[in-house]
């Protein structure tokens, strides 16, 4: 007897067994990065266009001011970890002088042919700490040899350069979108090998990954329900993606961990135009995008469209920085830091799974439930009436995504009262709420699939907008 209880006390401490798909540890440190800058940049900067045709004449991409350093800077005082760039857009146009294109910077009006985007971008990103990232589109307007077999070649031909001349690629973006009557059947495999070759720590984005995927729309709203999983069996990018509303959610314990990353334009449209500069999203929708994005575990791609000098427009930097000290603000003071911790349930009595873990501040240390426990309390002490309209969770996500329900509660005095209830947790979760005054804070998990690995609950008392 004495030696059986024995072996279950050493067994419940056990770390718990991953569940389901996992993330890479290059998808673990991508997660972390959860805000970077998305540009896009080229001959549709200078027409208005969006989708340019890819008959534009080179010579009338000439942006006289151009400065990479400006737009990491912005992007780092932004807060931003990153920076992507439109390499090549649908027009086919290269930001570089490609090898296997006639429709670049070398034939454009630009420094006499002389400029190459890429290498002054990916310099400055080095200079100030940035990861560099690169939008390639497959669609290519512009290209000759698009709608034969040849073109595959041609695209695996591009990406090796781009991803072999300019440092270290972080992300890999490839758009889905494609409106063109010429039909390429496109040799993913033959890109995702490009790509890994190359850069075999770079996250590829599609609509299905396999690094990250799309999260169905343009609008910056990512599921309520948000898995990190997703079943792409049969599924393609573009026009065989799953259906957004899929995209959008995840699936549940689907087969492969493709996170979702939210990509959305400060502006009305993805490139720059003089008519927006005065439709720069506001402050409050900027926030609202960071709690439907990077608070519904998600990543936060935002566009900051370069304009015809080679800048960043004062109007776009301007919001950047407004929206930067709202989000600092609201997340300066953890109030949960420290406090004690008690759980319905614990794994054994080893530090490794306290409940203290969840208020240390470090993502990496965790609580977790026994094995088969799949449901737990967590209430919080705050020792004294405390102001709060903010919670953010986390889950241990290198041990997979468990929590499929939970709910948020304060203490009135006399009872708990129900402040929220959710769905999923993941990498990141925040809900905002009207403010309360309370001592004690309960967090139930009501439903997961395995027991529950909690890296963090933070409670914050963000200023009102
Ligand atoms: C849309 C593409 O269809 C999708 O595959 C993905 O690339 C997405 O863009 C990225 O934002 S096209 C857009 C006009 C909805």
């Amino acid at each position: 007897m004495l030696s059986l209880m024995g072996t279950t006390a050493a067994f419940a401490q056990q770390a718990p067994a991953p569940y389901g798909a996992l993330p890479t540890k290059h998808q673990l440190a991508w997660q972390d990065m959860e805000y970077y800058m998305f540009i896009h940049f080229g001959p549709n900067t200078f027409t208005d266009k969006e989708w340019g045709h890819g008959d534009e004449d080179p010579k009338i991409f000439n942006p006289k001011k151009l400065d990479a350093r400006q737009w990491v800077r912005t992007a780092k005082a932004a807060g931003m970890k990153a920076i992507i760039i439109t390499a090549k857009h649908h027009d086919g146009f290269c930001l570089w002088p490609s090898k296997f294109s006639t429709h670049t910077v070398r034939e454009s009006a630009w420094k006499d042919g002389k400029g190459d985007v890429l290498k002054e971008l990916s310099a400055a990103c080095k200079e100030y700490g940035l990861k560099f990232g690169v939008y390639l589109s497959p669609w290519d307007r512009n290209h000759p040899d698009y709608g034969t077999p040849k073109y595959n070649d041609v695209f695996a031909s591009t990406l090796n350069e781009v991803l072999s001349s300019y440092g270290p690629v972080f992300e890999q973006w490839f758009d889905g979108a494609n409106g063109g009557d010429k039909k390429q059947p496109y040799d993913w495999k033959k890109f995702y090998t490009a790509v890994y070759k190359n850069q075999p720590q770079a996250v590829i984005f599609s609509d299905i990954g396999p690094g990250a995927r799309w999260m169905g729309n343009e609008r910056g709203v990512a599921g309520e329900t948000n898995w990190s999983t997703l079943n792409t069996t049969g599924f393609g990018v573009g026009a065989e993606a799953p259906s957004t509303d899929v995209l959008n959610t995840g699936n549940e314990n689907g087969e492969h961990w493709i996170p979702a990353e939210v990509d959305v334009s400060i502006r009305p449209g993805w490139f720059y135009s003089a008519a927006t500069d005065d439709k720069v999203k506001s402050v409050e929708q900027l926030v609202s995008i960071y709690n439907t994005s990077i608070g519904r575990n998600s990543n936060l791609l935002l566009n900051v469209p370069v304009n015809r000098d080679g800048l960043i427009h004062p109007n776009d930097s301007t919001r950047l920085m407004e929206f930067k000290r709202v989000i600092d603000a609201s997340f300066k003071t953890d109030l949960a830091k420290g406090k004690k911790v008690t759980a319905s349930d614990l794994r054994g009595t080893s530090k490794q799974f306290s409940a203290q873990n969840l208020t240390d501040g470090n993502a990496n240390t965790y609580w977790a439930a026994k094995d088969g426990v799949k449901s737990a309390s967590l209430v919080i002490d705050l020792g004294k009436q405390t102001a709060l309209n903010r919670i953010l969770l986390q889950e241990y996500i290198a041990l997979g995504q468990r929590v499929k329900s939970f709910s948020v509660e304060y203490w009135n005095g006399k009872d708990y009262e129900q402040i929220d209830k959710q769905t999923t947790i993941g990498y990141k979760r925040i809900l905002s709420f009207p403010t309360v005054k309370t001592s004690k804070i309960r967090v139930k998990i009501l439903e997961a699939n395995a027991c529950p690995v909690i890296s963090a609950i933070q409670l914050y008392n963000a200023p009102e907008l």
